[in-house]
């Protein structure tokens, strides 16, 4: 499928042969299996499950990983899948990066080589679903404020909290649970969901992501043995290497939600007539289709550049925090104006936008707020934090 806001850039030029083969696969897939079911799904809030295992089949699950049954795929090649994914619907990226930017990542970057034979192929074959659970009832933004515990009984693990917002939590068949010991060390467990004293619960009347799933989790007294625990995750820079990856996805992902609103707005402007001649004709109208494209080429120039500074393994928390401020600050305003230009059709159905709009303000407060961002960036300019 040729996109028109594609024919004029070129961003292909900066792509290799094998990237260009990964968003194909992907662009396929997002526009057979996602797009057909996007506004039902949304609409109904349901999470089409059986998708999974296509996602699976093509590869795109914990796709950045080496061995385990996983691709080993390069970083601009999973960025372009998000993209794809996304464009189509994020709560669809959200599965992806949940599933293997988070939970994946978690036991391929912390975890002992039994946990990665144990649980890797299975995940990336999609026979496994992960969960992450970090953000807590009282906020996501200081994950250092966290109340969650885990205390040593003999040999086992005891934990105990609430985790809030955790993606795919009652359809998971293992959570990553961060909880501090009794040091007050953060420290990460695979917790089977089936474990008694886990219990995760949908969170309901969403008015963004409805065809995905987030949750309560209530973690009371859940006893895992010792080799449940991540071995190399000590401390909060182990789940924050794991945000990493996924606000890199999201760097791409939001602006795939963008291209699908500018590609809606300039194919309307080329057919839609207001007094006697295509709205595409309009001056005002350019301009706005114009600033549209710029932000969304520029957006994509810095995805880019952060995905080969990714493989280059140079990329930096604040250079990721550029890139997940701007895409989903941009893909908003994209979708905005995109909906004005759609004029009274853009808030139907019959057009996507709206449902992006609601989705990207979802994208906008997880993974980081924009204020979050806008701090990362302002302590490495100034050298002063101003979280307190
Ligand atoms: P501070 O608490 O002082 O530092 C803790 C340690 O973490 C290190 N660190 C990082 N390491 C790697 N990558 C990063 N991006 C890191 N950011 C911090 C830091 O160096 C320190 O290491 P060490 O060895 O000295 O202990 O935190 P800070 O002052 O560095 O950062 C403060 C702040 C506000 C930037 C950070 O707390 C932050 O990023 N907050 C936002 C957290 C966030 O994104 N929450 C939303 C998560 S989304 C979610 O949970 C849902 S999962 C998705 C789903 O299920 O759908």
């Amino acid at each position: 499928m040729t996109l028109i806001v594609e024919t004029v850039f070129d961003l292909d030029a900066l792509l290799t042969d094998e990237e260009r083969a990964w968003r194909d696969k992907a662009r396929a897939f997002a526009t057979e299996s996602i797009l057909p079911v996007a506004e039902v799904d949304f609409e109904n809030k349901h999470f089409r499950r059986e998708l999974i295992g296509g996602l699976a089949a093509q590869g795109f699950l914990g796709m950045h990983i080496k061995g385990y049954g996983c691709a080993g795929a390069g970083a601009v090649s999973y960025g372009l899948v998000c993209h794809e994914i996304e464009a189509a619907d994020s709560g669809w990226r959200t599965f992806v990066s949940v599933q293997g930017s988070l939970a994946m990542s978690a036991i391929a970057k912390h975890g002992s080589e039994e946990q990665k034979q144990e649980w890797l192929p299975r995940m990336a074959a999609g026979e496994a679903i992960g969960c992450f659970a970090l953000t807590e009832p009282q906020g996501g933004s200081d994950p250092a404020a966290m109340t969650a515990t885990a205390r040593r009984d003999g040999d086992d693990w005891v934990i105990d909290g609430a985790k809030r917002w955790i993606g795919l939590a009652s359809i998971a068949d293992l959570a990553i649970v961060w909880a501090k010991d009794e040091e007050g060390v953060v420290r990460g467990f695979i917790v089977p969901t089936q474990t008694s004293g886990f219990e995760a619960t949908p969170i309901a009347g969403k008015w963004a992501m409805r065809s995905s799933i987030q949750c309560d989790i209530r973690l009371d007294g859940v006893r895992v043995p010792a080799s449940a625990q991540l071995p190399n995750a000590r401390g909060l820079s182990a789940p924050f290497a794991c945000l990493n990856e996924a606000r890199f996805g999201i760097v791409w992902g939001a602006m795939g939600a963008a291209r699908s609103c500018l590609e809606a707005a300039v194919q309307r402007s080329r057919t839609r007539e207001v007094f006697g001649a295509p709205i595409g004709s309009r001056q005002l109208v350019q301009a706005k289709l114009a600033d549209m494209f710029v932000e969304y080429e520029k957006g994509m120039l810095t995805a880019v550049h952060l995905g080969r500074l990714k493989e280059r393994g140079a990329l930096t928390p604040a250079q990721i925090s550029v890139g997940k401020l701007n895409s989903v600050r941009e893909a908003l305003e994209i979708a905005h104006t995109s909906r004005a230009l759609l004029a009274g059709d853009g808030i139907t159905d019959e057009f996507p936008v709206m449902r992006h709009a609601a989705n990207l303000e979802a994208v906008r407060t997880y993974e980081g707020t924009d204020e979050i961002h806008q701090l990362v960036i302002g302590r490495e300019l100034t050298g002063l934090g101003a979280f307190a």
